[in-house]
């Protein structure tokens, strides 16, 4: 292990440089210390939290619920920790991101409040080189950039928005002190889970709200309450066998509903009665959150079947909108449920029910420009407002990776390298880039696995490569080219066998203008993934260049 050298003159050296203290980052800190490496983390917040630091926005909260949705690698931690709702809001991730950081005593090698401006690998020594905005430099061997998949926000080049007279605030940067909005006339662009989770909370308070919706999303009630001790208390009781089948048997690592109320069915949609059917939609309706994904084993895979998720949703929609023209203006048409991310609601419905909020559909009319004082449509239609909030998504997966000024190989950017895509292997390493691990990253379950769980597999798999790596007295690992291919036609067959590829959104790219079009997440489960992981792993790391030192078949630490 390398020997912290801090002069004013050289880099300090650690074996792993985290950028980061979000959920990943911090479990990475912890783990790899643990095992005896030297890690320092630069995090560009004041604090702890990542993505539960900076979207601060009324309404925020999770969707998976909290005993899910959060760490497991310590039965202390999570038997002690008591979550005061069953979907935790964002204070609550945050205030307990802030306990996991202390009971491990994690902040002593977090720098906050500095941003990371360059990272090179020094192709002679096999070492990285990171560089912050305020002129310190860091070496280490292994490099961890732990800056989360939607953590870039996306602020669109709407004409004119820069002459906007009042606030404009993206959803993931309000301002932390908060804003009131009494008596003000807002306007929000987008309705993605952001936009859903904002609109009622400034419905309750501004004077008036006019959603500019571009397209509806597919949006289930989140059916969130105070936690009721009795389900905490019989939950813990099973933790370790609960934390086992997230693992092994859940594809988003929610398991809770099928684990308490009823196992997901196996059957297709198409198998049962109508009845029986419409039971289970109910049912799954009723439970919450994203429950409905399992209601049947095909309705990601069978029109026919995803048709009758259709037609439920439609339904429930209608019966909650009191007007029926802006019913229909709520239910998507453009993609079949479950295609993109369903988003969670908790008083959404019932805000277009007010007198205070307007829905625009600016896919019939097109926002032409943001004036002074508002928003003009393509029609001339005028909005007036005194707010414009945009909650307008993020450049997800690789955005915050490619902005990072990242430098391997032969002086190649990252941003270079996958210009036209990104290129991993196991959504974990990319060719070019050795010693570098990415959690959560591009083609890996990321956006379809609870962050904390699966970053959590992720780390632990990063620590044997790298034990091996320094067993062998290696100076560096990095996939090969031809695994980074098989691995990416591997995604791109699973996505094909489903219903996916009839949406656009931020898992395939498609929302951000001239992005490439690629699914960026491995959609065949954490368990096939883990499976895969381990595969590699016990076969010796063949797919991987391994420079000075070869690791043998068969190690594993
Ligand atoms: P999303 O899900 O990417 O939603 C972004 C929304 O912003 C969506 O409704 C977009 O409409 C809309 N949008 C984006 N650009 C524009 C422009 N130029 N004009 C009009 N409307 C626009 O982001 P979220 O933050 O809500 O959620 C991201 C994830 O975070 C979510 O899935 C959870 O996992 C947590 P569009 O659909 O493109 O027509």
């Amino acid at each position: 292990m390398n020997q912290h050298t801090t002069t004013d003159s050289t880099p300090t050296e650690v074996d792993v440089l985290v950028v980061g203290a979000g959920f990943s980052g911090l479990r990475a800190l912890q783990h790899l210390r643990e095992k005896g490496y030297t890690v320092h983390v630069i995090e560009a917040g004041d604090d702890v939290g990542g993505t539960w630091y900076w979207n601060t926005y009324p309404g925020a909260r999770v969707d998976i619920e909290s005993l899910e949705y959060s760490y497991a690698f310590d039965d202390d931690l999570q038997q002690e920790w008591v979550w005061p709702e069953r979907y935790a809001a964002q204070s609550d991730v945050l205030r307990y991101l802030r306990h996991v950081a202390d009971r491990f005593d994690l902040r002593r090698d977090i720098t906050f409040g500095e941003r990371v401006t360059s990272c090179v690998f020094d192709e002679g020594d096999g070492t990285w080189l990171i560089t912050t905005d305020t002129g310190a430099q860091w070496r280490s061997r292994f490099f961890i950039p732990a800056v989360g998949f939607l953590s870039t926000p996306y602020i669109p080049e709407i004409e004119g928005l820069a002459d906007f007279d009042g606030p404009v605030i993206h959803s993931a940067q309000w301002p932390r002190e908060g804003i009131d909005l009494t008596g003000k006339r807002v306007a929000i662009i987008g309705t993605g889970s952001s936009g859903v989770q904002l609109i009622p909370k400034i419905a309750e308070q501004a004077e008036s709200l006019t959603v500019l919706q571009r397209s509806p999303m597919w949006v289930v009630p989140l059916q969130n309450t105070p936690m009721p001790l009795e389900y905490q208390t019989r939950i813990k009781s099973v933790y370790p066998e609960l934390r086992r089948r997230e693992l092994d048997e859940s594809f988003a690592g929610n398991f809770l509903v099928d684990w308490e109320m009823r196992p997901s069915e196996t059957r297709s949609a198409l198998e049962v009665t109508p009845e029986e059917r419409e039971a289970e939609y109910e049912f799954r309706w009723e439970a919450g959150g994203l429950s409905l994904y399992t209601s049947f084993a095909d309705l990601i895979f069978n029109q026919e079947a995803n048709d009758t998720l259709r037609d439920f949703l439609e339904r429930k929609v209608r019966g909650m909108i009191k007007d029926p023209a802006t019913a229909d203006q709520l239910i998507p048409k453009d993609h079949p449920p479950l295609t993109k991310r369903l988003c969670c609601e908790t008083g959404y419905y019932d805000a277009f029910n007010r007198d205070n909020v307007h829905l625009v559909n600016t896919k019939a009319d097109p926002i032409a420009t943001v004036t002074p004082t508002g928003v003009r449509l393509a029609s001339g239609v005028t909005v007036d407002a005194d707010v414009l909030v945009l909650a307008t998504g993020f450049d997800a997966a690789t955005g915050s990776l490619t902005r990072l000024n990242i430098t391997g190989t032969g002086g190649r950017t990252l941003a270079e390298h996958w210009a036209a895509g990104a290129r991993t292997h196991l959504g974990l390493m990319s060719d070019a880039f050795p010693n570098m691990f990415f959690l959560s990253g591009p083609l890996s379950p990321g956006g379809f696995f609870s962050p904390p769980l699966q970053s959590d597999y992720q780390v632990q798999v990063a620590g044997r490569i790298m034990d091996m790596v320094g067993e062998q007295g290696a100076r560096s690992i990095e996939p090969k080219g031809e695994s980074i291919d098989g691995w990416m036609a591997q995604v791109d067959a699973i996505y094909n066998m489903t219903l996916a590829p009839k949406a656009s959104s931020w898992w395939s790219g498609e929302n951000i203008p001239g992005k490439p079009k690629q699914f960026l997440y491995f959609l065949g489960g954490f368990a096939m993934y883990r499976d895969l992981c381990e595969q590699e792993l016990a076969e010796g790391l063949q797919d991987y260049v391994v420079s000075d030192g070869a690791v043998p078949a068969g190690a594993t630490s």
